[in-house]
C-alpha cells in the first residue's frame, strides 16, 4: 500500500489540518507524532527506505526501541501538510538503544523531524507504559486562550485544573486526572522534555507557560478532542475574566463530587479545595 493511502496517514493529515483551521498553528508552530502499529508498518513497508544515517535524538527512550513514528517536520507549516504531506511529514524508526532515529519516508525536500522530538518521544515512552500501550498520539499546539491564561493564573496544576473544570461541565469527565503546568522553559531540548514527561505520568495534558499545550491520547479523535475541550474551556474563562474579576456563581466542590459519582470518574481531592 502507498503510505499516503494508509488510514493512519490520512488521519494524521486531517488532524494537522483541523489544528490549522482552529488557529493553533501560526507559521511553523506546533507538532504532531503518532506511534505506528506493527500491522500498519507491515502494510506500507515497500515504500519505506532508509536514505539517511542514524541521528541522535538528544535523549534516551529505551522503551521505544524498534518503534516507528509518523512526525511533522521541523520548520514545516501545519497549513501545508494537507497540500504536500511528503514535504512536511516523515516516518522515522528508533534504533535498538532508543537513543537514535532514522528517516524512512517523507521530508522529500530535506529537513529534520520536529524540533520537539525529545519531548514527543519522552512523552510517548511515559504514556506507552502508563496506558499499557494504548496511547499512540502526542500533540503540541499553540492554543491561544490557554496561553493567555498562563499570564494571569498561578502556574500550578491545582489552579489550572480547577479553573478549567469549572468552565464546562464536561471538562472533569474529559480530563478527570487534571492538567499539569510547566513554568517557562527553553523549548526544544531535553530539560523541558523531562519536565513534561514527568507530568505525563499523571496527566494527559501538560501546559507550557507562555507557549502552548501538549496532549496525549489513544487515537487522533480522542487527542484532538482533548486539546479542543481544554482550549474551549480556557476560552470561556478568558471571556468570563474579561467581563468580571469575580464569578457570581460556579460549580462547587460537592457538585463535582456528585458528577464524578454519576459519570464514574475519579476526581482527585487535590483539586476540590475550598476557595
Ligand atoms: O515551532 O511549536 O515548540 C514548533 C514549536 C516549538
Ligand atoms: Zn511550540
Amino acid at each position: 500500500m502507498k503510505v499516503l493511502d494508509a488510514k493512519f496517514v490520512q488521519g494524521f493529515i486531517r488532524m494537522c489540518n483541523d489544528g490549522w483551521e482552529q488557529g493553533w498553528h501560526e507559521r511553523n508552530g506546533g507538532n504532531l507524532s503518532y506511534r505506528i502499529k506493527a500491522e500498519e508498518i507491515e502494510e506500507i513497508k515497500d515504500e519505506l527506505t532508509a536514505t539517511d544515517d542514524w541521528r541522535e535524538i538528544g535523549t534516551e527512550v529505551p522503551e521505544l526501541s524498534g518503534e516507528y513514528f509518523m512526525v511533522t517536520g521541523s520548520g514545516k507549516y501545519f497549513r501545508n501538510v494537507i497540500l504536500d504531506p511528503e514535504d512536511s511529514c516523515s516516518i522515522i524508526e528508533i534504533d535498538e538503544s532508543g537513543s537514535r532515529y532514522r528517516i524512512l519516508w517523507g521530508l522529500v525536500n530535506g529537513g529534520r523531524p520536529t524540533s520537539e522530538l525529545p519531548s514527543h518521544l519522552m512523552n510517548h515512552e511515559v504514556k506507552k507504559i502508563a496506558s499499557g500501550g494504548a496511547h499512540r498520539v502526542i500533540y503540541h499546539a499553540h492554543t491561544t486562550n490557554v496561553i493567555a491564561l498562563t499570564f494571569v493564573l498561578p502556574l500550578t496544576d491545582e489552579a489550572f485544573t480547577r479553573e478549567l473544570w469549572e468552565m464546562a461541565t464536561e471538562c472533569p469527565v474529559v480530563f478527570p486526572a487534571g492538567v499539569g503546568v510547566v513554568g517557562w522553559m527553553v523549548p526544544g531540548g531535553r530539560d523541558i522534555a523531562v519536565a513534561t514527561s514527568e507530568l505525563m505520568k499523571k496527566y494527559d495534558v501538560a501546559i507550557w507557560a507562555h507557549h502552548g499545550m501538549f496532549c496525549s491520547g489513544e487515537d487522533f479523535d480522542l487527542t484532538f478532542g482533548l486539546m479542543h475541550t481544554v482550549e474551549k474551556s480556557a476560552e470561556i474563562l478568558v471571556k468570563t475574566l474579561s467581563m468580571t474579576s469575580e464569578k457570581r456563581q460556579t460549580i462547587q466542590p460537592d457538585e463535582f463530587r456528585a458528577l464524578a459519582k454519576d459519570f464514574k470518574v475519579e476526581l482527585p481531592e487535590q483539586f476540590l479545595y475550598e476557595k
